[in-house]
């Protein structure tokens, strides 16, 4: 168990911490950065750590122009159009160019090397670093980077090639350094026609998770508003697929198991983040159904998208001790069903 976005935000100690530093400043303080990681842990005794970075850090480490505007987001001092701006686009050396985030990942490991706790890195998906670069900013229909993709597919096509090449060179330097997870955040993906997703992204998703396969670190997959594509998704490679609150987890099983079944599958996820602002009982209630529903078995835990900023940090303590407490019993409820299943007429 632990939480998409739980560095920061909903936490006093975080604000405390970084109060008035920019957030791709404050990764680029390794210290902070180790810090900032670590409270989470701490305060929920969660099993994994994010590391405090953001999806944009690598673009803004290659030069390009990337502020985050408070409220808003990552906003590009020039956005992405033509031809001529892939030369912007430079591949990145992770030792040379961001070499704090080695450094912080190393200073987690540490401090977690004595624990079960995974330190998980993360990278942003082809599309949703292109939706940023060329939208110019957070935008909710995307369709500057769908109108390119559509006029100019050959660009469109080179552009998420080098992305895909930033998101595997910048996992892979995490994974030398100690992560022992990654997880690629295509959050946006989900704005798009399986069609589209098939012919203009999974090819670059699936470059980046067979550039990972040898590194032996498990490799998670997740985007929101992707009930459509889970299939997709799951084909392009990864080990987990995380899957947004909108289709119940045992849903979701059935649509990935249709187009991979050779191999093991595990899902993450995915009680509604707004659940958390409810009393502690309809917490309760909706995270065990999150549990039944995710069988036990090759479920990693999760929210169904990031932390909400005014989320009450004891209700996420609690729910992390309700996951650890009450597994046991329903992984042995599921594993007892598996052996015995119910006669096709009861089910
Ligand atoms: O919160 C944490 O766990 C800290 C690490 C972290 C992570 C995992 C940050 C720091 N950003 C991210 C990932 C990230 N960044 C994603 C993928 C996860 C998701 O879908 O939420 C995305 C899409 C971004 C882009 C981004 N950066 C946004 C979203 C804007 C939009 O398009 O809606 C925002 C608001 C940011 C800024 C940012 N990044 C991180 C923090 C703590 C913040 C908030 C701003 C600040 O405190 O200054």
């Amino acid at each position: 168990v632990w939480f998409m976005r739980q560095a920061g935000r909903s936490l006093p100690e975080y604000r405390a911490k970084r109060a008035a530093a920019d957030v791709l400043e404050a990764v680029r303080d390794p210290e902070l950065a180790c810090e900032l990681t670590l409270q989470p842990v701490r305060r929920y005794g969660v099993d994994g750590a994010i590391v405090f970075s953001d999806i944009v850090a690598p673009l803004a480490a290659i030069g390009l122009g990337v502020r985050v505007v408070p409220g808003r987001g990552p906003v590009l001092d020039a956005p992405f159009r033509t031809r001529a701006d892939l030369a912007r686009l430079r591949p990145i050396e992770p030792a040379v160019d961001m070499p704090w985030l080695g450094t912080a990942i190393r200073a987690v490991a540490e401090e977690l090397a004595s624990s079960d706790v995974a330190v998980i890195g993360f990278a942003g998906g082809p599309f949703t670093l292109a939706s940023y670069l060329v939208e110019g900013g957070p935008s909710r229909d995307h369709v500057h980077t769908k109108t390119l993709m559509r006029t100019e597919p050959e660009l469109f096509d080179e552009l998420l090639g080098r992305l895909a090449a930033l998101a595997l060179a910048s996992l892979r330097a995490q994974v030398e350094a100690g992560a022992s997870v990654v997880q690629l955040f295509d959050s946006w993906v989900g704005a798009l026609h399986p069609a589209d997703y098939e012919r203009h992204v999974l090819p670059h998703v699936r470059a980046v998770f067979d550039g990972l396969a040898g590194l032996g670190v498990p490799r998670i997959h997740f985007g929101v508003a992707t009930g459509e594509l889970l299939g997709l998704m799951a084909e392009a490679g990864a080990d987990v697929v995380g899957v947004d609150w909108r289709v119940p987890l045992d849903v979701a099983r059935h649509r990935v198991r249709r187009y991979v079944a050779d191999r093991p599958l595990a899902l993450q996820g995915n009680l509604d983040p707004s659940v958390c602002l409810a009393p502690f009982e309809v917490v309760e209630r909706e995270a065990l159904d999150v549990l039944r529903r995710g069988g036990g078995r090759g479920h990693v835990f999760n929210l169904g998208h990031g932390v909400l900023p005014e989320t009450d940090p004891d209700t996420l303590k609690r729910l992390v001790a309700l996951v650890r407490e009450r597994s046991p019993a329903i992984l042995a409820a599921c594993a007892s069903e598996r052996a015995h299943p119910p006669e096709p007429e009861a089910r």
